[in-house]
């Protein structure tokens, strides 16, 4: 069978997160920091760390078959690739920013004006969109500086927290993208039984990261109440108790409304809610 290459970032802001996600999916492999592949003890795929910027264009060629990066990064390199899967870390928006004390108002403020990013074709195309032409000043990093230096009179750049912009005198302007770390995978790819396999166990981790399992003591009479605040999986396992009017019952909840069901789930009459972390949900 023939070994599978999926590329990651070798070090910066996606490589935690992609190892650990590839760990998540039962994948055995050592993460030095000096080699540049690594193999798989367990399933048929090698590791190859890279710098960010290559790995579009990796995969595009395949040199790798899959790669995990930056949305930005596959839109700034403007590669052929299959999306596969969002993995939801990496989130970021990219903006243009400028000074604080400028008086830009509307996107037009931006006509004959210099612009500097490490995302020219990004914000190239953003521009064009909306009629406008502007100088696109080219820089390969730490573009948040240039208006100080009088380099430039906007940027445009990654933004998560906004610290970054507010340390340096600068303001969000316009939304351009969002972004998050993406699976993708080369056009021509052959091994499509263990690309589905690989995808199937991203999914399972990442529905599990979603959600939270819950075991809640409730009085029978109020169980109807409860079950109705409850989705399951298919639906919640109801166990019985030692004392004879009350039940236990089973569920998983997602995250995002987590507190709020919660909170109503108590009103409902539940008792003794213990919450735990999933591992992996395999539907
Ligand atoms: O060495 P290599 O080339 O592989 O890495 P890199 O230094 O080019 O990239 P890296 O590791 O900084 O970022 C990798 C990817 O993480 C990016 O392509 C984005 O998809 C994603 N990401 C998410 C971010 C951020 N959040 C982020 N905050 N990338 C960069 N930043 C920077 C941004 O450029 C700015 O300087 O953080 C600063 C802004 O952060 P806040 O929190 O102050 O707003
Ligand atoms: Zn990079």
């Amino acid at each position: 069978m023939k070994t599978l290459k999926i590329a990651i970032q070798k070090s910066g802001r996606l490589n935690e997160k992609s190892v650990e996600l590839l760990k998540n999916c039962g994948l055995s492999f050592d993460n030095y920091k000096s080699s540049l592949i690594s193999p798989v003890s367990n399933f048929p795929l090698e590791i190859l760390f890279l710098r960010d910027d290559d790995i579009p264009e990796y995969v595009q060629d395949g040199i790798a078959d899959l790669g995990i990066v930056g949305e930005n990064m596959i839109q700034e390199t403007e590669v052929d690739v299959n999306y596969l899967q969002r993995l939801g870390f990496g989130k970021c928006t990219l903006k243009i920013a400028v000074p604080n004390n400028s008086n830009f108002q509307t996107l037009t403020d931006l006509q004959g004006k210099s612009i500097a990013t490490s995302y020219p074709a990004i914000l190239g195309k953003f521009l064009k969109e909306n009629n406008i032409q502007s100088d696109i000043r080219m820089i390969s990093g730490s573009v948040e500086i240039s208006p100080g230096l009088g380099l430039s009179d906007a940027i445009f750049d990654i933004v998560s927290t906004g610290g970054t912009l507010k340390s340096n005198g600068l303001k969000p302007f316009a939304d351009v993208m969002s972004s998050e770390a993406i699976l993708i995978g080369n056009k021509n790819i052959e091994n499509q039984d263990l690309i589905e396999e690989l995808i199937a166990r991203i999914q399972s981790v990442l529905r599990a990261k979603e959600t939270k399992y819950v075991v809640l003591n409730v009085a029978k009479a109020n169980l109807p109440q409860v079950i109705e605040l409850l989705p399951g999986v298919k639906s919640p396992s109801v166990v019985p108790l030692a004392e004879e009017d009350w039940v236990a019952v089973h569920t998983v909840i997602p995250e995002r409304d987590f507190w709020d069901k919660i909170s109503k789930l108590k009103q409902a009459g539940a008792q003794g809610i213990v919450v735990m972390p999933i591992e992996k949900i395999i539907v």
